[in-house]
């Protein structure tokens, strides 16, 4: 790997000469830097992805302030005109490197869309949370560069896209309507909803479409989604794509309400009060929505596992898997269950303290697979955002622990993208951006 460091080096902090971590995960950002944001990794994903630059974002802000608002601005540049910030941002020389790529999607020909070519899906809003975070990493810079002032009106369109274009019924949560747009794209909670829309998409293609996987080229078949996952993944998003991304379309097959999309949804919006006051605008609306968003999770409780579950917003049933995205309203203060949550983390499924992070699957479900990709591994974004939720209620030892394993695994292995909570072996790819700015996140003051 060679080592570059970014090209805002100015405000660069050098690390101190014992600090390997630092070192190494100042070495990954720069390697991975590339025109004016950062790839979560060179060769699997050599594009801008939304949740990853918003993750980078809290760890570069360390390394330098600047570029990480930098990086928050480079993603917003692919805003749609309806609010959105989508899935990936693309970098259209690398067509032929990931898939589905910038001539899957031809948004030039969606209404709505940036001129710079774009996915037509979404990924967890988690960037009002990293604007904050960056802010308040060197509040003077900011406010030079009026960063909370040109990012929030662009925030807001995200937040009002969520709330009017991704609700469908009451509920008062927001929607998804790709594994995808989780994040967590093969969790087994996605298994049922996918078997129906197999037998849709099969009685709609007669012939079988061609799946390419350039991914394989950078990480074991055995570690990522199967090919019956991509061909409903592909079927979901040219369906979506060819109904020019239109939210209103009833007929979608896959409509899921996620209990950590809408945690850090609820979990932004309270960042959003605290930007809305730097910027001198009326605050009440955020904290009052980011308090409809915790009430209406309620919903989505179930008190024989003490977890939250997602919903199949189509039939209105909970999903019974025991995922990581149950535990992240931890996050919130308003949180009504954290002692019930703690316990599920302790608990034999999640074994916080016995395993290495915390795995994003399970451990005592029999589908549980501890190599292959969000059926089981541990990662880093997941185990970050925990370290948030167990500081926030008082929980501290446990979080100190969390963070310590999560440098010690991040700098063990090369920052892998994920770990085998059983034996911290490394899967997926290496020298993984989110992976490098979060382990460096929770050792540092601000962290
Ligand atoms: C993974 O998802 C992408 C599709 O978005 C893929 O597998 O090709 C997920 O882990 C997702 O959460 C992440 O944002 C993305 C890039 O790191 O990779």
């Amino acid at each position: 790997m060679t080592v570059r460091l970014p090209p805002a080096s100015e405000g660069v902090t050098r690390p101190a000469p014992d600090d390997a971590l630092f070192a190494g995960a100042m070495a990954v950002l720069g390697h991975n830097w590339h025109a004016l944001h950062t790839l979560p990794a060179t060769g699997l994903y050599p594009h801008q992805w939304s949740w990853d630059s918003a993750f980078i974002a809290i760890g570069s802000r360390h390394l330098s302030p600047r570029r990480a608002a930098q990086e928050m601005d480079s993603l917003l540049c692919g805003q749609w005109s309806d609010g959105r910030i989508p899935q990936i941002v693309f970098d259209p020389a690398r067509d032929d490197d990931y898939s589905p790529g910038p001539s899957f999607w031809r948004s030039d020909l969606i209404p709505g869309a940036p001129a710079t070519p774009t996915a037509g899906l979404i990924q967890p809003p988690n960037h009002a949370w990293a604007c904050l975070l960056v802010h308040q990493a060197d509040p003077q810079e900011s406010e030079r560069r009026q960063f909370l002032r040109r990012i929030y009106p662009k925030l807001l369109a995200w937040h009002e896209y969520l709330a009017v274009r991704r609700s469908r019924g009451r509920s008062g949560l927001a929607c998804v309507i790709h594994p995808w747009e989780t994040g967590m794209d093969n969790a087994p909670a996605w298994d049922a909803v996918l078997s129906g829309v197999t037998a849709t998409r099969l009685r709609e293609q007669s012939v079988d479409i061609a799946i390419p996987r350039p991914d394989l080229l950078h990480a074991s078949a055995s570690e990522r989604p199967t090919n019956a996952e991509y061909a409903n993944y592909l079927y979901l998003a040219a369906r979506y794509r060819d109904h020019r991304c239109d939210d209103l379309d009833s007929t979608y097959p896959f409509v899921v309400e996620d209990p950590a999309f809408n945690a850090i949804w609820a979990a932004s919006e309270l960042a959003m009060a605290e930007i809305a006051t730097l910027c001198g605008v009326e605050a009440g609306p955020h904290r009052d929505r980011a308090a409809a968003i915790t009430d209406a999770l309620s919903a989505l409780w179930n008190a024989d596992l003490d977890i939250y579950l997602a919903r199949n917003v189509l039939t209105g049933e909970l999903l019974q898997h025991a995922g990581i995205a149950g535990l992240i309203p931890l996050i919130l203060p308003g949180a009504p269950h954290p002692r019930k949550l703690l316990g599920t983390l302790l608990g034999p499924r999640f074994a916080l303290g016995r395993s290495i992070l915390i795995p994003s699957y399970d451990l005592t479900a029999s589908d549980y697979d501890g190599a292959r990709y969000w059926r089981g591994p541990a990662w880093f974004n997941t185990a970050w955002m925990l370290v948030q939720g167990l500081r926030r209620h008082g929980f501290d030892d446990h979080a100190a622990a969390l963070a310590r394993v999560m440098r010690q695994a991040a700098l063990a292995h090369n920052f892998p993208e994920y770990v085998d909570p059983r034996t911290g072996e490394a899967h997926g790819t290496r020298l993984f951006s989110w992976t490098a700015a979060l382990a460096l996140d929770v050792g540092q003051p601000l962290g």
